[in-house]
């Protein structure tokens, strides 16, 4: 579904339905989000439904959750940029990718459509159109993972579209075995969050990456250095379908000393 209002995005969202049977149910849900956006109620609206033959599936697993609280952004970027080095990224890749989605990482200044893809030794920035960028797409939870999110996050205080859908879309970005790393944050002025996200250690949560009002954000994909083929990674990230089928831990939040 992708929907505007006065000719401006307002809203984007896709799900991997798994029964025929469901789909009338999905799209209805898809026209109440475009209808009811906080923003305001869309003028267009677009659905657009495929049909994605079983042997071309993937299922997989979501990463684990975990949260840091730290006090400020400026020491939520100092802990990305540990946890991105923990994860195998140089330091150096690590400080421009940051310095990137801070300025505004497309041409202009303003945020990409999509993601960076990023050399994690050199810091080389690797996709071709820095404009549209990398396009995560086709990716889901099955329906009974997506009820015990929902259930396990509401514990914690973090039942919403964000999580989920930066969840969902991060396990399979790091589900690729050419990717080192993730580096998000919203480009919502009022969302101030934003993760690390690998496979090793999972998702990262950090509450607070940006100031208050900012409208850049974005993605920065860290690439294994010497991975030939980018062209098969950039596939595997827009059109192979991933179906979600097993939930990971979703730890509390712990407050971040400072410490690193
Ligand atoms: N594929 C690649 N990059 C994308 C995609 C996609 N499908 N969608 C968005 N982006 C890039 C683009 O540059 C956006 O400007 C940027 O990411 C941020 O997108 O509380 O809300 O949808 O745990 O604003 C993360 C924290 C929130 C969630 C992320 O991203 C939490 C968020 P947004
Ligand atoms: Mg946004």
């Amino acid at each position: 579904m992708h929907a505007s209002l006065d000719g401006q995005h307002l809203s984007g969202a896709e799900r991997l339905v798994e029964h025929f049977d469901s789909v009338e149910d999905e799209l209805i849900c898809m026209l109440h989000r475009a209808l009811q956006h906080p923003r305001g109620s869309a003028d267009r609206i677009s659905l657009q439904v495929d049909e994605i033959p079983c042997e071309e599936k993937l299922t997989g697993n979501l990463l684990d959750f975990s949260g840091y609280l730290v006090g400020n952004w400026e020491q939520g970027r100092i802990l990305a940029c540990h946890l991105l080095t923990e994860a195998g990224v140089s330091l150096g890749a690590a400080s421009c990718s940051l310095e990137y989605l801070a300025n505004g990482a497309a041409p202009g200044g303003s945020s990409m459509r999509g993601a960076m893809l990023v050399d994690a030794q050199s810091g080389e920035r690797l996709e071709k159109d820095q404009t549209r960028g990398v396009r995560v797409s086709r990716m889901d939870v099955t329906k009974v993972v997506r009820e015990q999110l929902h259930r396990c996050l509401a514990e914690h205080g973090l039942d919403n579209s964000h999580v989920i859908e930066a969840l969902i879309l991060a396990s399979k970005v790091v589900s690729a075995p050419e990717i080192v790393a993730e580096l998000c944050w919203s480009d919502d002025p009022d969302y101030q969050a934003g993760y690390v996200a690998s496979s090793a250690s999972g998702y990262q949560r950090i509450n607070l990456l940006k100031p208050l009002g900012e409208e850049r954000g974005g993605r920065a994909f860290f690439v294994r250095p010497g991975s030939a083929d980018l062209a098969g990674l950039i596939q595997y990230l827009e059109k192979t379908p991933l179906l979600i089928d097993r939930i990971g831990k979703i730890d509390r939040g712990i407050t971040w000393s400072g410490q690193v």
